[in-house]
Parts: C-alpha cells; structure tokens; sequence
C-alpha cells in the first residue's frame, strides 16, 4: 500500500530544521547569555540588528514574546497602544501587553490590504493635556499581516506613518513576525522597510525553518530596556546559544527561498479559485499566506478541513466562513497540487 502524502498547511511554524541548522546547533559555542557571555547569541544578536539596520538586538524565545517585550519597553502602566482589530498582537496573545503591563489596547479597523487608514490613527490619538484619558504612546504595525492574507506593507506607507507619528510624539512598534516574507515580496533589503519604525520584532521559527525564536531589533537604550523586561519576565536565555546557532543559518541561508513559498501559495490561491464554493481572489495573495471563505451554502470550513484530513491534509479555519493555508519549507508544486484535488474531490463527493 502507497503511503498516503501528508501535506500540513496549518502554518509555517510547523517547518523543522534543516541539516544545516542541526550541524550548527551541535557545533555552537556557548556561554551564559544572562552574563552577556554566549557568543552564538551574541552574533545572532549582531547578525539581527544589521539585517534590519538598527543598533541592537535581543534574541527571545517567540514572536509572542518578542512583542510583549517590545509593548512593556516602550509603555508605562496605563498608556494606550493604536493598532489594528486584526492584528495578531491584539488577537491571538492572550491579551498579554494589557494583563502582563497594564497597557490599553486601542483597536482600529485594519484595511483588508494590512494598513491602518492615517485618518483612523490620528483619530485615535488622544488629546494629551486631558487627565481622563489614557496616554497615547505607540502605533502597532504588522508585515507581512497575518490576518490579511499575508498582506504586505510598503515603505511609503510605513514613511506616512512615520511623519504622523512625529507629529503627535508618538513611537511605532512594527510585529514583523514574517517581515522577510515582505521584504522578499517587495524585493527590499528588510532594513528599507524598517528604517521608519522605533522597534521590530521578527520571528525566526516561522519561513525561516529555525526551531526556536525572535529577535527584537532598536536603538541601544531600547534594547537595553527591552532585555531588562525579558529578565522579568524569565526569559534569559543562558546557554541558549544552541537555538541561536539555527537562527544565524536561519538569517544566513533561508531568506530567499521564501520567493519558493510565495510562488506556491499563488499557485494554491489560483486552483482554489477555481473551485466552487470558494471565494478567494488569487490577486490578493503577495507571500506564503492564503486566506479564503467558503461561500454561503457551500460546505462549512469545519467540515473542508475535517474532509481534507482524512485525505492527508490540513489547514485551518480562522473566524466565520474563513480557512487559512500556509506555504513553507517543505511544501513543494505537487504538495499544492495534490491539496488542490483533494479539495476539488472533497468538494464534489463531500
Ligand atoms: N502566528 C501563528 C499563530 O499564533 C496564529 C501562526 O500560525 O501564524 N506575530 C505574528 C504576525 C504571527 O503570525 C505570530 C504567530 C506571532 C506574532 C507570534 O509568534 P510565536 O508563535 O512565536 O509566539
């Protein structure tokens, strides 16, 4: 009997190291990152910062992490953050910035392209001289945007958002958790999409295929600042070096193939299209990300994802009628291929 192929779509985060990572994990050399002494962390460190043309940069243990951090560095107790309703900040981290650091999320609608409107920021922004209201301090930005469908923001914007943000004093933090996946899109050196914002945080478990974490990038006095946070929050990292090893490969070596995910995941929006019941544009799809809805009277996302399971398939449903699928490492032309019959079968056999 032929192995059924299994093809996991759920997320990039689901890729393994390469070879090359684990060699490099055997290899590292260590020391106590909490005395500043493990220099594969070091490197990494140093490696992140020029990647994305800052000062500094803090190796974390998630994207998750590298946030919070991020939040609690630039925020006292009581200020408020502007940033999307969809952003993975506000959603999908257990409402850490206002349960860990007491800091008021200000949600906004996002575009269906990722972006904020600037009018809908400078309405948010708080008056400052008037005591019943929070302390508007940063603007949450997101790149690639998750929820977006893998949506990707461009320098100009990011620049626009800039010169709002100076004029009301205010800092800009960007989750660019898949910011590589923007950058490769845009065919940009990341530090051009980053050059207008304070801080950044990218993961490195995600496109990258390293096992393990995320860096926070900025200037020194915030990274400083940033470190002292992680410590609190019991995130040193010791002889973590052996994760770090896989990052530096991760940065070194990974960053273009994602052009590979990308082409993929048009070519899986493109067959879904096609298919009926779906409603998804493929023109939308700009990086490894895919969401699309099942149309109304079509079968339930709970149902498509049970049926392509049993086929050796799996994505995820997101909210309502939504699903979402992700290319990575280790998904190849045919992988879409064979999901994308599978689907069409599910569709028409149920
Ligand atoms: N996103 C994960 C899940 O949490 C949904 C995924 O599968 O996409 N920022 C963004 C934009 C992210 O997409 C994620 C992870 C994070 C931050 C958090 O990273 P981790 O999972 O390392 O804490």
């Amino acid at each position: 009997m032929s192995e059924i192929r299994k093809v996991d779509l759920r997320s990039d985060t689901v890729t393994l190291p390469t070879p090359a990572m684990r060699q490099a994990m055997f290899e590292a050399e260590l020391g106590d990152d909490v005395y500043g002494e493990d220099p594969t962390i070091n490197r990494l460190e140093m490696l992140a910062a020029e990647r994305m043309g800052k000062e500094a940069g803090l190796f974390v243990a998630s994207g998750t992490m590298a946030n919070l951090v991020s939040l609690l560095a630039h925020c006292q107790r009581g200020d408020e953050i502007i940033l999307g309703r969809v952003a993975h900040i506000f959603l999908f981290e257990a409402g850490s910035s206002a349960a860990v650091g007491g800091i008021h999320p200000h949600i906004i609608p996002n575009q269906p392209d990722g972006t904020l409107k600037l009018i809908d920021i400078e309405t948010a922004i708080r008056a400052a001289d008037n005591e019943h209201y929070p302390q508007s301090r940063l603007i949450c930005l997101e790149n690639t945007h998750n929820r977006c469908g893998g949506a990707v923001l461009s320098p100009a914007y990011m620049r626009e958002v800039r010169t709002l943000a100076d004029r009301y004093g205010l800092a800009i933090h960007l989750d660019g958790a898949r910011v590589f996946n923007a950058a490769v899109a845009l065919a940009v050196a990341p530090s051009d999409l980053v050059q207008d914002v304070d801080s950044v945080s990218f993961c490195l478990s995600k496109g990258l295929a390293a096992p393990v974490g995320s860096l926070v990038c900025g200037s020194s006095k915030f990274i400083n600042r940033a470190r002292r946070q992680r410590k609190m929050l019991g995130g040193g990292m010791r002889q973590g070096g052996v994760l770090a090893a896989a990052g530096i490969v991760a940065l070194e070596t990974m960053v273009d193939r994602l052009a590979e995910d990308h082409a993929n995941a048009r070519r899986l929006a493109e067959g879904l299209a096609r298919l009926p019941g779906i409603v998804l544009d493929p023109a939308q799809v700009s990086t490894n990300i895919v969401i699309f809805q099942m149309a109304p009277g079509a079968p339930e996302p709970g149902a498509l994802v049970k049926g392509l399971a049993k086929r050796g398939i799996k994505l995820s449903p997101t909210s309502g009628r939504g699903l979402r699928a992700v290319t990575h490492l280790g998904i190849e032309a045919e992988d879409v291929d064979f999901a994308l019959a599978a689907a069409q079968d599910f569709l028409q056999a149920g």
